[in-house]
């Protein structure tokens, strides 16, 4: 270890071991476990707070890493921040996403099983730049070979893309996902990152056609025009002010100060040679994104008898220029629909509104699927296949908890999201640590908490949930709507103890619910939903008359995206809604096969501002997230535990009679062994198949004197192989 890092690391034990209340009160104290009044709120928040005055943004809850965004830069994401981080035990230096990346990694290595990094937290609390800062330092701290510098650099740069692919502004967050994100990270037997794999969860497909007051359309329409070339503009027949778009304008912020959108083309542009894309590749893209904004921009008319209308212009020219289908079959396939009888095909005009909708369900889907498209096409540059034997450390970055003046479907999906992965949490650790006591034998004295299990049931349960209930009213014949669904829930959930529809009745100036919402109780708090736009988002539409012209596209991605098999498959695909509970129930169960490390991100301001901690906005969020439950079964529980073979085989070398081999059950040579090296009798219980060790500082201890011994013994192996030589 080099010196600058063992002083820091001494300075880190002195002042981790400081007893003095001067220390604490001005730093507080790193680990939650270590608080006084460990079960106070109050405590707990002025711990924070305390820390993050100091631009200590990270705090422990034993192996849970706590993070406040900061909204600054703090700089301690640098190179030497970063090497000082490596092979250092965790509790060993101040907390740091580093010390969660790098135990994992080394934990991966030594055990050779796939873990899993799980940030949390509600919209702009930090969860994508956490995951970014943790793919840098595998990128940059892991040993590295020179054929699989490109890999890594792949993995890396596959980020911005996605990110402007995916990413957009909203009221809540600069540069909000609007997707969910799942990456695994995979190394080979050595620890080399050798590739990586992504999987994509429900864009919000729905801002590319409208988004509110103070938002954004996702990043790349804006960085094209701000960045692009003057040719490629030409080629795309687009204007370079985004204001002149209407699918680009509504929020009215078309232009924001807080974002750089040509540096960000730049890096973008740099990102996509890198990951293999051809000129083609771009220029068939670019064709899509353009075609977008052009159809955003159609002027539609209506005829005498009511029907609509859109005369040939320069929009329709480009789209189908730039799409590679006849303009006339565009126009037709935009304002007429086609009916099926048993004899014939009718064409059939549309209204006004039923062709703007058959408009922006065009743009939607064109999107949606090119969005899926630049996830295989990155996958297919990032994967390696060469190595079958690989472990991976798994990246969940996925949309945060959010709650607006109005919620939609959007909202709905993306809450029920972040209830899922708090029944995870709750499941593996809450629950299974206390369950883990129980089948061990361990003394426990149970924690409650509370199980988020009733919501997820209420939204997704057959037959009975309200996604259920949803998907009913899209597929019944006759006039279903938004409102007719209303009235289902409040028939069929309307009793359930986290829902709400009833009008309140109560003082004046109380916030009430609206004809067309109901309320759901989440574990967060409470959302109001407005139902309008349930039905049509959840059937998510696309006529098959505009199916079967992009089916035909010359635009090479859309060839791939729209197939026509899909044509010939005359079976209803399923709702988006249970699309999404099905992709979240299969996402959950590869998070539970993996060894999970968590990371709870908390925003201290609605204002995006540095220094600001908003005492009643954390509060809320150490609540909500559970920490304080949390804190009290690690306080009351233990920091470690092993597996007596996995604790022997680390160790056996420290005690005589353990050490070469032991040759009785693993039990009893690790009470042997804890015994020599001089464990106290309240460091440590022992359960039936693992150890059990309270505190980190005896873990640490036995580590360091593993170190020492290894290096005794290799200095004894070399001295005897020069003997021999
Ligand atoms: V959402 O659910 O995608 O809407 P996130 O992902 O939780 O949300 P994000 O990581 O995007 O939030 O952070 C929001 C903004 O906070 C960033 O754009 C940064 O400006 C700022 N931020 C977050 N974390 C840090 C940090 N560690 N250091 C400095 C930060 N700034
Ligand atoms: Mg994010």
């Amino acid at each position: 270890m080099g010196s600058k890092k063992e002083e820091v690391r001494r300075k880190h034990i002195r002042l981790h071991m400081e007893s003095t209340l001067t220390a604490r009160d001005k730093v507080g104290v790193q680990d939650f476990v270590l608080l006084d009044a460990y079960t106070s709120e109050s405590a707990f928040l002025d711990n924070l707070r305390k820390r993050f005055s100091q631009n200590l943004i990270y705090t422990y809850i034993g192996t849970l890493l706590v993070s406040v965004n900061p909204y600054q830069e703090l700089g301690i994401y640098t190179l030497s921040q970063m090497e000082l981080y490596e092979k250092v035990n965790f509790f060993e230096l101040p907390p740091h996403l580093y010390a969660i990346a790098d135990n994992a990694y080394r934990m991966m290595c030594s055990e050779l099983n796939n873990h899993l990094i799980l940030i949390s937290g509600e919209s702009g609390a930090g969860k994508t730049e956490a995951s970014k800062k943790i793919l840098q330092y595998f990128a940059m701290i892991c040993p590295m070979t020179d054929s699989l510098q490109i890999a890594r650099d792949r993995l890396l740069l596959s980020n911005p893309v996605l990110e402007a692919f995916g990413n957009a502004k909203t009221c809540r967050n600069d540069n909000s996902s609007r997707f969910g994100k799942y990456m695994d990270i995979q190394f080979d037997f050595q620890g080399i990152p050798v590739g990586g794999h992504i999987i994509s969860y429900l864009i919000e497909k729905s801002r590319v056609v409208y988004h509110n007051q103070g938002e954004r359309n996702f990043h790349i329409f804006y960085q094209l025009l701000e960045g692009g070339e003057e040719e490629l503009l030409a080629y795309l027949g687009l204007e370079r002010d985004p204001r002149l778009y209407k699918y680009l304008s509504q929020g009215h912020c078309a232009k924001e100060s807080s974002i750089n959108d040509k540096n960000d083309w730049k890096t973008i542009s740099n990102a996509f040679s890198a990951i293999d894309f051809t000129e083609r590749d771009l220029e068939n893209l670019f064709g899509i994104i353009a075609s977008v904004l052009h159809l955003g921009n159609i002027c539609f008319g209506v005829n005498h008898q009511g029907c609509a209308t859109i005369p040939v212009t320069h929009e329709i020219k480009w789209i189908a220029k730039l799409l590679g289908v006849p303009p006339s079959v565009l126009l037709e396939a935009l304002t007429h629909r086609k009916i099926e009888t048993q004899t014939e095909e009718v064409l059939c005009p549309l209204t006004l509104e039923l062709s703007v909708f058959a408009r922006d369900a065009m743009a939607k889907a064109v999107y949606g699927r090119t969005f899926t498209w630049l996830v295989n096409k990155i996958n297919s540059s990032i994967v390696n296949k060469e190595f079958t034997k690989k472990t991976v450390i798994g990246l969940l970055d996925i949309y945060g908890f959010e709650v607006f003046d109005k919620n939609g479907f959007e909202q709905f999906c993306i809450n029920y999201c972040n209830e899922k992965l708090q029944q995870l949490l709750i499941e593996s650790t809450l629950k299974a640590e206390q369950a883990e006591y129980e089948m061990e034998g361990i003394e426990w004295e149970p924690i409650h908490y509370f199980n988020n299990k009733i919501i997820c049931d209420l939204v997704e349960e057959r037959h009975k949930g309200i996604i259920s209930i949803l998907d009913e009213e899209c597929i019944r014949p006759g006039p279903a709507t938004d409102l007719s669904f209303l009235e289902k829930l409040e028939e069929k959930v309307g009793k359930h103890a986290h829902f709400r529809t009833r009008r309140l009745a109560g003082p004046k100036g109380r916030k009430r619910i609206g004809l067309m919402e109901f309320q759901l109780f989440h574990y967060a708090g409470v959302v109001t939903y407005c139902t309008k736009g349930f039905l049509e988002k959840n059937n998510d539409i696309l006529y098959r008359h505009l199916k079967e012209v992009l089916c035909t596209s010359k635009n090479s991605i859309l060839k791939e995206c729209f197939l026509v098999a899909e044509l010939q498959n005359r079976r209803r695909s399923p709702t988006v809604g249970t699309q999404f509970k099905n992709s979240l129930n299969s996402l959950l169960e590869i998070l539970i096969s993996k060894e999970p490390s968590y990371i709870r991100c908390i925003k201290p301001n609605e204002r995006k501002e540095p220094s600001r901690f908003d005492d009643f906005l954390v509060r809320h969020q150490i609540k909500y997230l559970g920490l304080m439950e949390h804190l009290r079964v690690r306080r009351a529980g233990f920091a470690y535990r092993r597996k007596y073979e996995h604790f022997l085989h680390r160790y056996k070398s420290l005690c005589p009679d353990t050490w070469p081999h032991w040759q009785g059950p693993p039990a009893e040579g690790v009470e042997r062994l804890i015994k020599y090296i001089g464990y106290k009798s309240e460091d440590y219980k022992l359960g039936r198949t693992k150890i059990f060790i309270r505190f980190p500082r005896a873990l640490f201890a036995t580590e360091e004197a593993f170190e020492f011994r290894k290096h005794q013994l290799v200095a004894k192996i070399q001295a005897t192989y020069r003997g021999c030589l």
